[in-house]
């Protein structure tokens, strides 16, 4: 018995120290990492801003999730940092979710383009899949196609008697209804968001840290000009107004800067 525990030792101890050999070797053959760093361009509480309908508008808080980045290679290679840490929340309120650091050792090499799914697949996007806040706060309801809201931005508008009304400019699974107002089937609206100007270079054994900022306007700017006091204060029930919120989605992230750090 004690030679069968002493045998088993003896191979799980080989097996740690071979695992551990293939990870520092890994970033000693020199894989470099990718790290994003979120920023957004709107201050949080003012009625600073006006938008292409003419509402003015005030955000109190934004909260969404990317996954699934993509790193398209010269020779049509796309890498996809999806390995444990594929969904990253990012609350206006919590900055330490401003730092995405996805696991995934990259090849090093010049990446002609970079994008992300704004919000989940719908692979992955499955109610009770988070079990903790802040995360679990973004559940989308179930009769409304379960899983978790993509974004929640939140503020308030001047609507056309000058009164502040609240909106909650949430974005999820849509939703088809027949005449009678009975769910007949879902909408997945999920999209992916191509960096402009997102070449970027992976060097051996450091870290790509890219700053990228949340142009909030535009989500109320183009290819469709955005009016509050059409769409509303609440388009969870509306899968016209999700779509073409979503379509605005396009341009929302900008590319700042690309840094170096050493990865060790
Ligand atoms: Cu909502």
């Amino acid at each position: 018995m004690k030679k069968v525990t002493f045998v088993f030792l003896c191979v799980l101890m080989i097996v740690i120290i071979n695992s551990c050999d293939f990870s520092s070797r890994n970033n000693e053959n020199g894989f470099g990492k990718l790290q994003l760093n979120i920023s957004h361009s709107i201050k949080a509480d003012t009625f600073n801003y006006i938008n292409e309908a003419g509402n003015k508008f005030m955000i109190s808080e934004i909260q969404y999730f990317i996954s699934d980045i993509k790193l398209y290679g010269k020779k049509g290679d796309t890498i996809i940092l999806d390995k444990y840490n594929d969904i990253h929340y990012i609350d206006t309120d919590i900055p330490e979710t401003f730092v995405y650091f996805p696991v995934d050792s990259v090849k090093p090499g010049v990446y002609d383009k970079m994008s992300f799914t704004f919000g989940i697949n719908e692979k992955k996007n499955k109610s009770r899949l988070f079990v903790n806040p802040p995360e679990s706060f973004m559940f989308w309801p179930e009769f409304l196609g379960g899983g978790y809201h993509y974004m929640k931005l939140n503020g308030k508008w001047l609507d056309s008697l000058n009164q502040p009304k609240v909106f909650n400019f949430h974005l999820g699974i849509g939703q088809n209804y027949d005449e009678d107002r009975n769910v007949v089937g879902f909408v997945q609206n999920y999209f992916e968001v191509s960096l402009e100007n997102s070449s970027v270079e992976i060097k051996p054994s450091e870290i790509a840290q890219v700053d990228i900022v949340m142009q909030v306007e535009n989500w109320f700017r183009s290819p469709n000009i955005w009016d509050f006091n059409k769409y509303g204060g609440k388009i969870m029930q509306n899968q016209k107004a999700i779509s073409l919120a979503c379509e605005n989605g396009h341009d929302i992230f900008l590319i700042k800067s690309v840094k170096y750090k050493d990865l060790n």
